[in-house]
């Protein structure tokens, strides 16, 4: 019996490894794919890049780590983070702990020994004393089913299931479906190579210009001489992230024209700090609707066709309701002569054909479809895994009316078995790679303690499990993130109930509770010492 599984060797998985490694923990990391990365293995397509600062969406642990690697753009393509994670996995010698290669079926909870029982698909039946399900918030792809996808003669692909081999558009028919932060950075890739490229849009969306550029090296030497400084920083704020030169302000404080100013200066700066503009814009409707009102403009100024801009322009909900993206020429794309808008509000799919797709009388003739449509967010990846807790009790009846847990991080029945996927968490509001290491760091400090103290286990109580759930909904719909359709409440899943999952609290609220808890002797957790 090994102390620890892990499932998954993305961002969390690695640094999960490390950490229980570094604490004297015998561990086992459990990957599906064939290379590590998690998202950042999966999510290969064209234009795929963070739209977090590379400087701050990385890992902190290591001091020599940090000033050693050399990022290359402020916000960096897929391919270097990649690169980036297999440098930490070798240079931290974490790969002779992972396997590749293969699924975790199953993991079962063993009440008479304390002991989960982990099921891969090699046919093993690894015994842990401890899981940690670091399988990811965006990891589950969905293909939405439209009828005659199996009888399309084409290619198609996911945007979160891209082929390793490269794939080239140039002279194709393509259609591209979604237009959330993956269909954004993917379109005006695909513009540039495709003989004609129909986006088939449902919901316009709103995103800001990254205005990503090389890697200045004194802004680089700023960060990397006050690194410690700045992460420290970071932990207090919201979001996880360091935003400069930012309004502490209300939007409703200052006339319209400041109001304009400060809107026109985020958007030159680029970045997701648009949406920080002024601290009312994610809680007050008047607010919001100035920043929504902005952007919609800038969608009517950059798209020469005034039909086509409209289509574009996003409406009915508030602006971050729907995660706002970063894109790179996305509007002006809309500009080339090869480039269809069709807009699904006005009419529906009717089927996919062998050769393309059909919309009434019109036939839509392709080489290609893109599905840039999305995940099954927090739960999907767990539901993949038949994971039984106390008395059999799987997961997925636990979850049956939406997912409950304490902080995020577990949740009643299912003792020692820690999740990591986003719910009840700030990770999707936040700087990931900051909110996976505070997680991290929580579990492992954890663990160190029911080993210091002779527990065998540890799970939420149910009042603490409910208060948590209660909490992170108050927080939610004091918030306009709430109030969307979208993979934050399960919305974008046919049958799947619809609860806000992740914690808009923020990093720095969320990591005082956590650190709250532990501070009284991990309040609202059962420790048993069999
Ligand atoms: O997925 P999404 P995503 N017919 O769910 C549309 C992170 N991420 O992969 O809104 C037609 O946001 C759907 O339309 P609607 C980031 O957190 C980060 O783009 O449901 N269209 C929507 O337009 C992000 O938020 C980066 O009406 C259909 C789109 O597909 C999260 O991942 C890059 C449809 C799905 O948008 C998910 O982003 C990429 C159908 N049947 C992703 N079904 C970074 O930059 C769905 N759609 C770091």
């Amino acid at each position: 019996m090994i102390d620890v599984v892990i499932v998954g060797a993305g961002f969390a998985g690695l640094y999960m490894l490390y950490r229980l490694r570094q604490s004297g923990f015998s561990a086992k990391t459990i990957e599906v794919a064939d290379g590590i990365g998690g998202v950042w293995h999966w999510n290969r397509y064209p234009g795929a890049r963070c739209d977090i600062e590379a400087m701050q969406y990385s890992y902190s642990f290591s001091e020599e780590l940090q000033q050693e690697w050399k990022w290359s753009e402020i916000f960096p393509t897929q391919p270097e983070i990649l690169r980036y994670l297999n440098y930490v996995a070798d240079k931290f010698d974490l790969r002779k702990n992972i396997e590749l290669e293969t699924q975790v079926n199953a993991a079962i909870f063993d009440e008479t020994h304390s002991r989960w029982e982990i099921q891969t698909s090699r046919g093993d039946r690894i015994l842990a004393k401890f899981c940690v399900m670091a399988t990811g918030c965006l990891s589950a792809s969905r293909i939405p089913s439209i009828n005659g996808l199996e009888t399309f003669k084409g290619h198609y692909y996911h945007t979160g299931r891209w082929p390793q081999a490269d794939v080239n558009f140039s002279g194709r028919r393509v259609a591209v479906f979604g237009t959330g932060s993956s269909g954004v950075q993917i379109i005006p890739i695909i513009a540039k190579q495709a003989k004609h490229l129909f986006v088939f849009q449902r919901t316009a969306t709103f995103t800001v210009p990254a205005r990503n550029k090389p890697l200045e090296p004194e802004y680089e030497q700023w960060w990397k001489s006050n690194y410690a400084e700045h992460r420290k920083q970071m932990l207090e704020t919201i979001t996880g992230c360091l935003a400069l030169d930012m309004k502490n302000c209300s939007a409703m404080s200052v006339t319209p024209d400041e109001r304009l100013q400060e809107y026109e200066k985020q958007w030159q700066k680029g970045s997701l700090n648009f949406l920080g503009s002024f601290t009312d814009l994610v809680f007050n409707q008047e607010a919001n609707d100035t920043a929504a009102e902005f952007l919609r403009n800038k969608i009517r100024e950059i798209v020469e066709d005034p039909t086509v801009a409209e289509k574009l322009i996003p409406c009915g909900f508030p602006l971050g309701a729907k995660r706002l993206s970063l894109d790179t020429n996305y509007f002006e794309t809309f500009n080339h002569d090869n480039v269809t808008l069709v807009d699904l509000q006005q009419a529906p799919i009717d089927e996919i054909t062998p050769t393309g797709i059909r919309i009434g009388n019109k036939n839509y003739e392709l080489d290609d479809i893109v599905f840039a449509t999305g995940f099954d967010a927090f739960t999907g990846a767990l539901f993949k895994i038949d994971i039984r807790g106390r008395a059999g009790k799987t997961l997925r009846d636990k979850w049956a009316d939406g997912p409950c847990t304490y902080l995020g991080l577990m949740t009643s029945d299912f003792p020692n078995l820690f999740i990591m996927t986003g719910l009840g968490s700030p990770t999707v509001f936040a700087n990931a790679a900051l909110c996976i290491e505070q997680n991290i760091d929580w579990i492992t400090d954890c663990l160190v303690y029911l080993r210091t103290n002779h527990y065998e286990t540890i799970e939420p109580n149910i009042e603490a499990e409910n208060d948590w759930g209660k909490h992170v909904n108050a927080v939610a719909n004091f918030i306009l993130f709430s109030k969307a359709d979208s993979w934050f409440n399960g919305a974008n899943i046919e049958g799947k109930p619809k609860v806000f999952m992740p914690y808009v609290g923020g990093v720095n609220n969320y990591r005082k509770k956590c650190q709250d808890v532990v501070a009284n002797g991990y309040q609202g957790f059962i420790l048993a010492t069999q």
